[in-house]
């Protein structure tokens, strides 16, 4: 079967969106929207499909099995529960939203129609984090007690994204998501939280350096970020992981290095990014999971399976994501579920 599908915003990230689906022959790109006219029609010219300005143009005129939304958070609840209204399963891109009140406004509309909604929360399905999901299933580092997912650049992002220049709330609600989708995969969801952040960079106006401690059950776990951090080689847009369980530990180093000590043996490994020919370094591994993250997607479709990061379940990687903030205006440990 072939899917028939729309793209909407076709920005800066969107372009991976685009080459990863047109690598697939299971389906279509029938329509492109963007408000700005000429990355519609660029995109159009480039992929395929007509161009639109306006969405609902878009969803009034053509008939769709899905659609993938790549605009920015302030749009994703109006073009989700657009999708909603006219019975066309959405992907939208992270962060699902900035209030917890839209996200699961996005949620309700899709359940109440039936539909199934995926958040493109891509990070998780990065090779090399797909690998060490499986180390961590085949229990080889035993129960892990203590975790630090860390993202440290001095990349210029706002180069490419000004947008974050002037987003009041940055670099928690732009990469520390990521971070925390990947400590839940890995540890499972905390109880509480405890964030301080700064701004370094005063030509911006939200936080630039994050650093969260998050209680599990029976371990903790760091989360840390910053775009201002220099180091020996730029290892921009590469996550660092450390896992200690009770029989080994886990490290994912700069440059998809590997090690993996378990139970006394240790095994040295750099991982190898499948090359997609329109892939390149340094996003390799993000691009390479774009593709992954859409075929999860139409798996999900094709079977019925609920998509790992789905709507709902996103409402509590979003809980924990504006904890964070309410942990840092309040000043006080916030616990986990208080939201969502
Ligand atoms: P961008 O500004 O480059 O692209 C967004 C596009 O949406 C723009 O072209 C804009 O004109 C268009 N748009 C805005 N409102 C619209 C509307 N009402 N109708 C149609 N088009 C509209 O932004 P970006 O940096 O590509 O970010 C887009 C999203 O992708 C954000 O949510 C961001 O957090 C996310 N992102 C994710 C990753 C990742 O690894 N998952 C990486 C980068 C960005
Ligand atoms: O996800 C994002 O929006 C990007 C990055 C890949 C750096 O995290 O900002």
């Amino acid at each position: 079967m072939t899917r028939r599908f729309a793209l909407i915003g076709t920005g800066f990230f969107a372009q991976n969106h685009l080459h990863a689906w047109a690598e697939m022959d299971d389906v279509e790109l029938v329509a492109v929207c963007d408000i700005d006219a000429s990355r519609a029609a660029a995109a159009a010219a480039q992929f395929g499909g007509r161009a639109y300005t306006d969405a609902r143009e878009l969803f009034a005129a053509e008939s769709l099995d899905f659609v993938d939304i790549a605009t920015t958070p302030p749009t994703h609840r109006m073009m989700v529960e657009l999708a909603a209204e006219h019975g066309v399963p959405p992907i939208c891109q992270k962060p699902l939203a900035w209030e917890m009140a839209d996200a699961r406004a996005m949620v309700e509309a899709c359940e109440r129609t039936g539909i199934p909604f995926m958040v493109h929360e891509n990070f998780r399905f990065q090779l090399p984090m797909r690998r060490i999901k499986a180390l961590l299933e085949d229990g080889a580092i035993g129960r892990p007690f203590f975790g630090r997912v860390s993202f440290r650049t001095a990349h210029d992002v706002y180069s490419a994204q000004p947008w974050l220049v002037d987003s009041e709330r940055m670099i928690i609600v732009d990469v520390a998501v990521h971070l925390f989708d990947l400590a839940m995969c890995f540890m499972g969801e905390p109880q509480s939280l405890v964030t301080e952040a700064l701004r370094v960079n005063s030509r911006i106006v939200g936080e630039d350096v994050a650093t969260v401690l998050m209680r599990m059950d029976d371990a903790t776990c760091i989360v840390d970020a910053s775009y201002e951090t220099r180091s020996d080689h730029n290892t921009y847009p590469q996550t660092f992981v450390t896992l200690e369980g009770t029989e080994g530990a886990i490290t994912l180093g700069p440059d998809y290095r590997l090690q993996v000590i378990s139970r006394g043996r240790v095994l040295n490994e750099t991982l190898e990014i499948p090359d997609h020919g329109w892939t390149s370094v340094p996003w390799n591994a993000i691009q390479d999971s774009v593709y992954t993250t859409q075929r999860h997607w139409l798996h999900c479709l094709d079977t019925g399976e609920e998509p790992e990061t789905s709507g709902r379940r996103t409402l509590r990687l979003l809980d924990v994501t504006l904890g964070a903030y309410a942990s840092l205006e309040s000043g006080d440990r916030y616990v986990v579920g208080s939201m969502s």
